[in-house]
């Protein structure tokens, strides 16, 4: 009996995308909001085959083994197998990184475009079996100017990027992307097959409440890591202790943090000496989209955006969110220094 009518001016990723590009005047070509229409097909896609895992058998082992050694799921391959076969097809592309693919794709003179896409086609796969979030990660270079599109235009620092963003599949799809102008959230809308502006300027509050590290790896953790959750877990008289919360799923811990503030950690360790999360697919986009939402991304001693890669799988360590937690834990690095 209350039902309001329908918004008709809804303002879709595409849409928006669009009007950034408008703005930027004669340099936009519209070439970046075609390949962003690539991947949000990619994450349309990828969206379908994790709802319906369990009724078409995609759950367990593919019986392969990736780069990492690891073991992967089918859902990781046909995810990474829809994303390179649609990058490659929109034209838009140059260079191809994945983490389930041990060397880039270099896309053939007859599909390439400018762009370099690094990606992790479904980060934190070993939740899939017990229905958690998860979710696609990705990073976009422009080729050099006078590159034909090689490896060297992804050992870039992630500075350089000129898009980034992930899609979460949970209760629903949400993607968050930059273009370099501030991070939006969307929604897919199911009904219509797009996704709609939902978080319009994402700003992660100044200082959370919560902190998001996999605890069970403290025996092996450095003093500053070990120093800097001390201090939050046992504060100052009259303060209080920072909430845990960890689900394991990068896309997850970061989305959270981005919305609530706080600070997720995955620091390197004396068992992990260079950290585990993958520093072009994982830390990279996801330093781009804390900075650009007004946060901090730093291995403890240096700006992650600075990092410079040089090989596409390389790891390093991670404490990103908000700007003050973050900073927190460098003063721990300085005092250690
Ligand atoms: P994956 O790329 O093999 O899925 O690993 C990355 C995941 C991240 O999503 C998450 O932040 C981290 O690994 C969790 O690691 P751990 O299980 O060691 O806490
Ligand atoms: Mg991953």
């Amino acid at each position: 009996a209350n039902e309001q009518p329908p918004n008709t001016d809804l303002i879709t990723l595409t849409r928006h995308v669009l009007s950034e590009q408008f703005h930027l005047g004669a340099k936009a070509t519209g070439d970046l909001t075609l390949l962003l229409t690539a991947i949000q097909l990619t994450s349309k896609f990828i969206a379908t085959n994790v709802r319906k895992a369990r009724l078409i058998n995609l759950v367990g082992l593919a019986g392969e083994t990736n780069v990492q050694g690891e073991e992967q799921k089918k859902l990781d391959v046909l995810s990474n197998d829809i994303m390179i076969n649609a990058l490659r097809a929109s034209g838009k592309t140059a260079v191809l990184v994945s983490e389930e693919l041990e060397e880039a794709v270099i896309i053939e003179d007859r599909y390439k475009g400018k762009y370099c896409v690094v990606f992790d086609p479904l980060d934190g796969s070993s939740n899939i079996d017990a229905g958690v979030n998860i979710g696609t990660i990705f990073g976009i270079y422009e080729i050099a100017k006078d590159s034909k599109g090689t490896i060297a235009d992804v050992l870039r620092p992630g500075s350089q990027m000129v898009a980034a963003g992930y899609t979460m599949y949970g209760s629903s799809a949400n993607l968050v992307l930059s273009t370099g102008h501030g991070v939006n959230g969307y929604t897919l809308d199911a009904s219509l097959g797009e996704f709609v502006l939902t978080h319009p300027d994402i700003k992660i509050p100044p200082r959370g409440k919560i902190y998001s590290f996999n605890e069970g790896n403290s025996m092996y953790f450095h003093p500053p890591t070990v120093n800097y959750l001390n201090s939050i877990k046992y504060p100052s008289a009259g303060k209080t202790p920072y909430s845990a919360r960890y689900i394991g799923s990068m896309v997850a811990d970061v989305h959270r943090t981005l919305l609530y503030g706080g600070i997720f950690g995955y620091p390197d360790d004396k068992k992990s000496k260079k950290g585990k999360l993958r520093l072009l697919y994982e830390a990279f986009p996801m330093a781009f989209l804390t900075e650009q939402a007004g946060g901090v991304a730093t291995t403890g001693t240096q700006r992650i955006l600075d990092i410079v890669p040089t090989s596409i799988h390389e790891r390093c360590g991670v404490y990103l969110g908000s700007k003050d937690d973050v900073q927190d834990v460098i003063k721990f690095y300085e005092a250690e220094a």
